[in-house]
């Protein structure tokens, strides 16, 4: 055995013996990162093609934000929400001006800003809509992903996530995702209080819908009186080439639901975005969180928004976006089925007898410098940093393209 194999088997060790196993991970043991790059123990470099389920937008450690969480981790970093904090007010005041809205409610997780637009849908169902006590109803979609918590994982459509974790929560509907007829006609019911959809589908393999799917049923939900709540956890903040990916069909969400590089990679950091008619019915006492606004995650949030836009990483994944499908399509290999995506939040799909393809795939990619994990099996998702540049998609591309060929070997 090498010492490469041997350094890192140390740590396979460790997490298998000490850590529960809930996770299957890529054989690599990373100790840093910097832009679209990261490096394991050995100082090997790869690009990374997951960047972090792309919390990691703004790429590793950017410098403005390390200096944004560096300064504020030394000055205050948790007051709890029982007092007020020089930065939350800020941070408020900046996101809402920045998308439009009345008032942010500050969570951490993704799944907990789920969990809060479920309960604000609710309340507003009952307090304005006026849904009779404990019967509103939220149409989700097949295939969804919205996080691990027992109320998200009740109205998942994949075995894995909620076998033998009952009982689940009621109050959901599943409807087919991309299906026009199919929400119009769960609308008719007059207990349906909103409608939870991702703008695309990322776990379920980045399912892109048809265009003015968003527009139509955005439309659809006002003319019910039902909420439109878009779970832009993992599309929104630039990554699919527009700061929001409804942005793409100029749809304004009636509850908007960021996390992920809301802090940059930082730190746990989400929002609920809504305006006073739904916002102001949750009273004070009804819902919270210990670190929720914390100032250390208001500071990394603003610093986080501003690299965005100061660097146009919107743009920038519009345009390396379609020069990475453009240059994948060209590898022209039986083992690509498909290449499809939006800005920098794109999948190549694996056809291949074996099931273990794709992910054979990724270790042989990772050997060649490029990390990317296999979703549901066949697909791999590509989503680097937003600021990788035309350069390193052309070299990236070309790791992925040896690696099938590799693989047909
Ligand atoms: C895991 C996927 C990504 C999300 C959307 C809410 C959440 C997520 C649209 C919850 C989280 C992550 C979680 C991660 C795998 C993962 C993922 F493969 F499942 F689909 F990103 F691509 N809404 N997605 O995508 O946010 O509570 O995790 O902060 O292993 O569970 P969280």
């Amino acid at each position: 055995m090498t010492t490469t194999q041997t350094n890192s088997q140390y740590y396979f060790d460790l997490e298998e013996k000490y850590g529960a196993h809930n996770y299957h991970p890529l054989p690599v043991v990373l100790e840093k990162g910097d832009g679209v790059y990261v490096y394991d123990i050995e100082g090997k470099r790869y690009f990374d093609f997951l960047s972090g389920y792309s919390a990691l937008n703004q790429g590793h450690c950017h410098p403005k934000i390390v200096d944004a969480f560096t300064r504020q981790a030394s000055k205050l970093t948790l007051t709890s929400r029982a007092y007020y904090n020089n930065k939350l007010g800020e941070f408020e005041k900046y996101i809402t001006d920045l998308f439009g809205y009345d008032k942010v409610l500050p969570m951490n997780t993704g799944v907990e800003a789920v969990e809060t637009a479920i309960k604000l849908c609710r309340k507003w169902a009952y307090s304005v809509k006026g849904v009779e006590t404990n019967k509103a109803k939220i149409i989700v979609c097949e295939n969804n992903f919205h996080g691990r918590t027992s109320t998200v994982i009740s109205f998942s459509t994949d075995p894995q996530s909620y076998t033998g974790f009952g009982p689940l929560m009621h109050g959901f509907e599943i409807i087919p995702y991309n299906n026009i007829p199919a929400l119009e006609k769960a609308l008719r019911d007059p207990n349906v209080a909103g409608f939870l959809v991702e703008p695309i589908q990322g776990e379920a393999g980045i399912i892109v819908p048809g265009e003015g799917y968003l527009a139509k049923a955005k439309q659809l939900c006002e003319e019910a009186n039902v909420l439109f709540i878009a779970d832009e956890i993992q599309t929104g903040l630039c990554r699919t080439g527009k700061m929001l990916c409804i942005d793409h069909e100029n749809v304004k969400a009636d509850i908007l639901i960021l996390g992920k590089a809301l802090s940059g990679g930082m730190m746990p950091v989400s929002a609920v975005l809504a305006d006073d008619e739904i916002m102001l019915t949750i009273k004070p006492g009804e819902h919270g969180s210990t670190y929720g606004g914390n100032p250390l995650a208001a500071a990394v949030a603003i610093a986080s928004l501003q690299v965005l836009t100061d660097e146009s990483l919107a743009q920038k994944a519009t345009k390396t976006g379609k020069l990475m499908r453009d240059e994948l399509r060209k590898i022209n290999s039986p083992l690509i089925s498909e290449v499809r995506g939006k800005g920098l939040l794109n999948a190549i799909e694996i056809s291949h007898y074996d099931k273990q393809a794709a992910w054979n795939l990724c270790l042989i990619m990772k050997d060649f410098g490029l990390l990317a994990k296999p979703t549901h099996g066949d697909k791999i998702r590509l989503a680097p940093p937003l600021i990788i540049t035309e350069q390193q998609v052309l070299e990236s591309v070309d790791i992925i393209s040896r690696s099938i060929h590799a693989f047909g070997k």
